[in-house]
């Protein structure tokens, strides 16, 4: 909204020039969503005690949540207000990438919302059930594929990237629609098993949130996306502003959510996280260099699956539990060191992530 009130002022005050550049507005989107999160936080977290919104934590848990019993939680509320506030404080508002990202953002923290409520104030024992959220999600996830695949502005709709082939663009003509679909949707489940512990998903939220900063700030930018060949994709560029209100949301929220957690985020956070990230990776065509910079919760996801699928076919568990961070804690390592750990590989597959924009 700055961007529209104030640009246009340039031609008086020239120091109002600075308004077109999405670097300087990429910043001021990181210290907003910041700024956001330190003054709704503290006042959040105890309206949440007083409303009774605590974590009911489940008794086939690792013994050490036992404590973690009615920390408050749904704190994704927070985190939405300081994504949405500063985007559309920054961003250019008329941006079509802008509101698709914003409103998957905003439906799967709705589904997410929905589920907490019915869990933790309605005391439903298992919230909305697996199908009728995960049908909840798929729906969503269709409208927003649908939107990107029908959009006339965008030449390679149905595209798909490859990392290390530069030449090599796989046309997955009306498949993109479903393949945009499982994206978006095991995003927002990967973020969602992965938030098990304090501080891990949210740190890694940031960090693929600055690499997603990183390749939509290429991908939109005709010089750099020709010189390091990548798909130049006209008008994503703005999306690096969402990345920096992400990644300030994820920073702020830390604050309260590092070990021990005063608050939980919630599914209506860990959903609409998800979701966001799988939306930037679907609008980007980076999906799979993304799947890289999200590494670890591709990780958690797996271990899942084989989990499950190693019970079902062997009667056998592969891990101490799953997802893996409670393997680790099973092992007796400490929670601390688990998250901190985790987010040091986080750090290395988003920078892996990024080399593979040269190395093609
Ligand atoms: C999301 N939710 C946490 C908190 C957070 C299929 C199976 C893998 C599903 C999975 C599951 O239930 N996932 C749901 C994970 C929960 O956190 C709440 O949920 C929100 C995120 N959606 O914001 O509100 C617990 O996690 C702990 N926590 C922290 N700090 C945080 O900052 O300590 C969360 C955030 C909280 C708190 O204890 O109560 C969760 O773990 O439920 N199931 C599991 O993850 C379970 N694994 C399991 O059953 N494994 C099986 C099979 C199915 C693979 C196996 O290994 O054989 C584990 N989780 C629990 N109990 N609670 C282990 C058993």
């Amino acid at each position: 909204m700055l961007y529209h009130l104030l640009y246009p002022l340039h031609e008086t005050f020239a120091g109002f020039n600075v308004f077109r550049y999405i670097t300087f507005r990429t910043a001021y989107a990181i210290l907003t969503a910041l700024i956001i999160s330190f003054l709704i936080g503290p006042w959040l977290i105890r309206r949440l005690a007083v409303w009774g919104v605590g974590q009911q934590v489940r008794e086939d848990g690792p013994q050490t949540h036992r404590g973690k019993q009615g920390t408050p939680t749904m704190g994704g509320i927070m985190i939405l207000v300081a994504i949405f506030v500063p985007t559309l404080l920054w961003a250019d508002i008329t941006n079509r990438y802008i509101w698709i990202v914003l409103g998957s953002t905003a439906v799967f923290g709705a589904i997410g919302f929905l589920d907490d409520y019915l869990k933790v104030v309605r005391r439903h024992p298992r919230g909305l059930s697996a199908w009728r959220k995960i049908g909840l999600q798929a729906a969503t996830a269709l409208v927003v594929s649908l939107f990107l695949y029908f959009d006339p502005k965008d030449p390679y709709h149905s595209i798909l990237s490859i990392p290390f082939f530069k030449r090599w663009l796989l046309d997955l003509s009306w498949f993109y629609i479903p393949f945009a679909v499982f994206v978006i949707v095991g995003a927002s489940n990967a973020v969602n098993f992965t938030d098990g512990i304090d501080g891990l998903a949210i740190g890694l939220v940031g960090i693929a949130a600055a690499a997603n900063a990183v390749l939509v700030y290429v991908s939109g930018h005709a010089n750099f996306a020709r010189y390091l060949q990548v798909l130049y994709l006209p008008g994503t560029g703005e999306l690096t502003v969402f990345c920096g209100a992400l990644m300030g949301a994820a920073l702020g929220f830390l604050w309260f959510n590092a070990h021990p957690a005063q608050v939980f985020m919630g599914d209506v956070g860990s959903l609409s996280l998800g979701a966001g990230l799988g939306t930037l990776a679907v609008i980007t065509k980076h999906e799979a260099i993304l799947a890289v910079a999200g590494g670890i919760f591709v990780i958690e996801t797996l271990s899942v699956i084989i989990q499950v699928g190693s019970f079902k076919l062997r009667g056998k568990r592969v891990f101490r539990m799953a997802p893996v961070h409670h393997h680790f804690e099973l092992a007796g390592w400490a929670e601390s060191k688990i998250i901190v750990r985790f987010w040091i590989v986080g750090i290395i597959l988003a920078l892996l992530s990024l080399s593979t924009l040269k190395l093609r």
